[in-house]
């Protein structure tokens, strides 16, 4: 592949801390990864294989950068603003050589990003097999593996009352139109996963909509996808990725805990796993350990929308993940989880609007990336220390006691529990000792022999 499109970025490489040095003088660090050393090893396992990176085709390529207020603002040399194949296909190659030269090996798109929509259904899937072959093409060259796709069912005005959950059947038509070309498109090119985000599978007002019914539509139509990914062969994992509203005022699979008691009430919990996202938890009033913590609860962790959002606005701001608090804590989940498995880190990210520059794309994921080394090394040293394991199961510890055991078979009832209360002198109460386990993780999260 001719290196056309970043011809001022050389492939990004380790580089230890010290040697750190500008190059230009406005970039006070050079284009180098600090932390992230994808061949080093951290609990028998490579960085790489640890964090699975990807970047996402509709933020990185399509995204302008543009805000209600203000117009786009990215520069795109490769990209001439056209909806032709070949500005698409030029646009792949451009993505392509952005991935080699920052080691990222894996990507995800939306149907719409890839491949212009046509005037027709057939147009459409006409466009999208051409740019399909393109990415076969490009993965080859570049050993770049896919790890999920998607199709758009929230951008064109047919979807303006949701797809899957519209009042009109001729959306839900059109929507699984699109999903079953995406799964094909998806299978075709390798895809370990291929997710269903509701963006607009939700309502704007309950005086204009029926609840009980759109519900039920959504779980037949995931129902369609996932008899239609079985019938081609596809043995990738199927993602749900909760997020609680924006665009709807409230979305059906606000959060992973309604996600997964949606796929349990309508039998579809054996199919689908959930793609979680930091910045649609913190929409939901939650933490991303939180929403981590109840699908890994659950077995039903599949992969990870890597970005953060800015708890002081209420909207999905996508920023790119770089507070070491966050990365600790995801990768501190992931560890205990037995890691990702076929799920990554997608940097589903953007760049601030001010950050335009076609290299501040490297910069970013750089960041992003660093962030998640540092979570790792952290986790790993968490792990190692063992204070916080051990805490947490001396605190259980009463339940491991014989009566312990028996309320956990399930062979006592709620009177002898109570016979048993009145029999047991009570027993001291145990701190929880919050501070003492955060100012752990700070020791361990900032120690000198990092
Ligand atoms: C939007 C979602 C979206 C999905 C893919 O908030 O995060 O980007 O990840 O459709
Ligand atoms: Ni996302
Ligand atoms: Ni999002």
């Amino acid at each position: 592949m001719t290196s056309e499109f970043f011809p001022d970025v050389s492939p990004l490489k380790f580089e230890a801390r010290q040697s750190a040095a500008r190059t230009h003088p406005r970039q006070s660090q050079r284009l180098a990864f600090h932390h992230y050393d994808a061949t080093a090893s951290v609990e028998g396992r490579t960085m790489e294989e640890h964090l699975r990176f990807a970047a996402c085709y509709w933020h990185t390529m399509r995204n302008g950068l543009a805000d209600p207020f203000g117009a786009a603002t990215a520069v795109t040399p490769w990209d001439d603003g056209s909806a032709s194949i070949s500005n698409a296909m030029r646009r792949a190659e451009a993505f392509f050589e952005f991935l080699t030269k920052c080691q990222i090996g894996r990507w995800c798109f939306h149907d719409r990003d890839l491949a212009p929509e046509g005037e027709t259904i057939a147009q459409s899937e006409k466009n999208l097999d051409a740019l399909a072959a393109h990415a076969i093409e490009l993965q080859r060259a570049t050993g770049k593996r896919l790890l999920w796709g998607t199709a758009n069912l929230f951008s064109h005005p047919r979807y303006m009352h949701g797809a899957a959950t519209s009042p009109a059947v001729d959306a839900f038509l059109h929507g699984a139109a699109q999903v079953r070309k995406a799964l094909e498109v998806t299978h075709m090119l390798g895809g370990e996963g291929y997710v269903l985000w509701g963006g607009r599978e939700g309502y704007d007002t309950l005086l204009n909509t029926d609840l009980a019914r759109e519900r039920e539509q959504l779980a037949r139509f995931l129902h369609m996808a996932a008899d239609h990914a079985q019938s081609i062969g596809f043995r990738g994992v199927l993602l749900i990725e909760p997020k609680p509203h924006e665009p709807t005022t409230h979305q059906y699979d606000s959060d992973s805990e309604a996600t997964l008691n949606f796929l349990r009430e309508f039998n579809l919990i054996t199919r689908f796993k959930l793609n979680i996202e930091t910045n649609h938890a913190t929409l939901a009033g939650h933490s991303m350990e939180h929403e981590l913590a109840v699908a890994i609860a659950a077995g039903a962790l599949g992969s990870i929308d890597a970005n953060m959002g800015t708890p002081t606005l209420g909207w999905d701001t996508d920023r790119f993940p770089t507070d070491a608090y966050l990365t600790t804590n995801i990768m501190l989940a992931i560890l205990n989880a037995g890691g990702l498995k076929k799920g990554g880190l997608n940097f589903d990210a953007k760049r601030r609007r001010a950050s335009f520059e076609p290299i501040d794309l490297f910069h970013a994921h750089a960041a992003g990336m660093d962030a998640f080394a540092i979570g790792l090394k952290a986790a790993a040293r968490i792990r190692a220390d063992g204070r916080l394991a051990e805490f947490v199961a001396a605190r259980y510890a009463s339940w491991d006691s014989p009566i312990g055991k028996q309320i956990r078979a399930g062979t006592l009832s709620l009177a002898q529990c109570a016979q048993e209360a009145a029999r047991l002198a009570p027993a001291p109460q145990a701190s929880g000792r919050q501070e003492m386990l955060e100012s752990i993780v700070n020791d361990l999260l900032f120690s000198d022999d990092a």
